[in-house]
């Protein structure tokens, strides 16, 4: 089993129920919900005229290599109620990758770390719960 640290985002929509579903989705399609941040009220970065974020980190265990991790986060998203809007742009749900154990991959579709991981507080407070140890 493996630990995956994700980083959960919404700024449309009820933002506080779109973590409840995504969090069930995530329990009940990508893998065991070991533990969780608080829920924060975060500022927009890169694109800043738009409304804020709820952001919360979730620990993970799962058995789903990380493409087919994405993939399936992806198909969670979806669900949830997620449309597509553009680059950095408002979006009702977002479920990324942060850490997958020790893996480092560089691909267009997938790089982890994640890319924006250091320069985000609440990334960083999130992937701190791998350090935590769940
Ligand atoms: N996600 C983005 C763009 N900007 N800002 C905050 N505060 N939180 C996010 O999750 C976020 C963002 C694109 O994924
Ligand atoms: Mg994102
Ligand atoms: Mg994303």
């Amino acid at each position: 089993m493996a630990k995956v640290v994700l980083c959960i985002g919404t700024n449309l929509g009820n933002r506080r129920e779109n973590i409840e579903r995504a969090i069930s989705a995530i329990e009940k399609y990508a893998g065991k919900i070991v533990k969780t941040t608080e829920i924060t009220e975060t500022a927009p970065f890169g694109v800043t005229r738009q409304p804020y974020f709820l952001n919360v980190g979730v620990l993970i265990e799962t058995e789903h290599p990380p493409f087919l991790l994405l993939n399936i986060l992806k198909k969670l998203e979806k669900k949830v109620g997620r449309y597509p809007t553009y680059r950095w742009g408002p979006r009702v749900i977002d479920i990324d990758i942060l850490l997958y154990e020790m893996v480092k991959i560089n691909t267009t579709k997938l790089t982890i770390p994640h890319p924006g991981l250091k320069a985000r507080d609440f990334f960083q407070e999130a992937a701190s719960l791998i350090e935590k140890g769940g």
